[in-house]
């Protein structure tokens, strides 16, 4: 059977990458993403959604011009932009419960976590929602409770008001190897007392 260079490289990129969110919907890479991460980076990951950097730079060691390091951060959500995925935004509230479920294809021991986290300036506000230590994914089978989990909304005043601002963000590190995926929310704007005093 013959097999073009392409349909090799195929089979080389979905052996080597290991996890993605199912769900809720997570980020994906579209004509925004292109704009500041490039052709080459959306390509990549469209090719395999459980991809990761350090193999994007495997791969691709300069990414060409029309990746812009300054607006397309590929250690927060991959570098998924807002911008293509505006019709998946989650309404949650404080104290709600998110069921999430995670697809692990290889195992790789490291840590996880989820956390809520800023997106304009790439912190994460208050503590992991959830987290890992130092046993995630080291087996090819994990325990039930590292790919189906859930995670309770902390209270978020007014910070995650505006839709592209917060996610909830899965970050895995394992053997050298870093994977996210993010869940764009937002929670509804407090009210202000002075509504309740007039
Ligand atoms: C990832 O890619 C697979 C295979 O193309 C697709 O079935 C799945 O829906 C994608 N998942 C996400 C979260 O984008
Ligand atoms: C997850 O499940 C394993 C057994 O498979 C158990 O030992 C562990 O305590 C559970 N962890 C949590 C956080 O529930
Ligand atoms: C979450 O885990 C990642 C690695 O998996 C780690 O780099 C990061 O510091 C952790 N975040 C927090 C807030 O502990
Ligand atoms: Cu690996």
């Amino acid at each position: 059977m013959q097999l073009t260079v392409t349909a090799l490289l195929g089979l080389v990129a979905a052996a080597n990458a290991h996890g993605i969110v199912t769900s809720p919907a997570t980020r994906t890479p579209g004509k925004a993403t292109e704009a500041v991460c490039g052709k080459t980076m959306v390509d990549f990951y469209q090719a395999d959604n459980t991809s990761y950097p350090e193999a994007l730079f495997r791969a691709h060691p300069t990414l060409g011009s029309d990746y812009n390091p300054a607006k397309c951060n590929l250690y927060l959500c991959r570098g998924y932009q807002f911008g293509d995925n505006t019709a998946n935004v989650q309404s949650y509230k404080t104290g709600d419960v998110v069921d999430m479920s995670v697809f692990i294809r290889i195992p790789h021991k490291g840590y996880a976590n989820v956390s809520v986290v800023d997106t304009t300036t790439n912190s994460v506000i208050g503590t992991p929602l959830i987290s890992w230590p130092d046993n995630y994914a080291a087996t090819l089978n994990p325990p039930a409770n590292q790919t189906k989990f859930s995670v309770t909304i902390p209270a978020l005043g007014d910070r995650c008001t505006t839709a592209g601002t917060c996610v909830l963000q899965w970050y895995w590190l394992g053997q050298g190897q870093t994977y996210e995926s993010c869940v764009d929310f937002t929670t509804p704007k407090s009210m202000s007392m002075k509504l309740f005093k007039a």
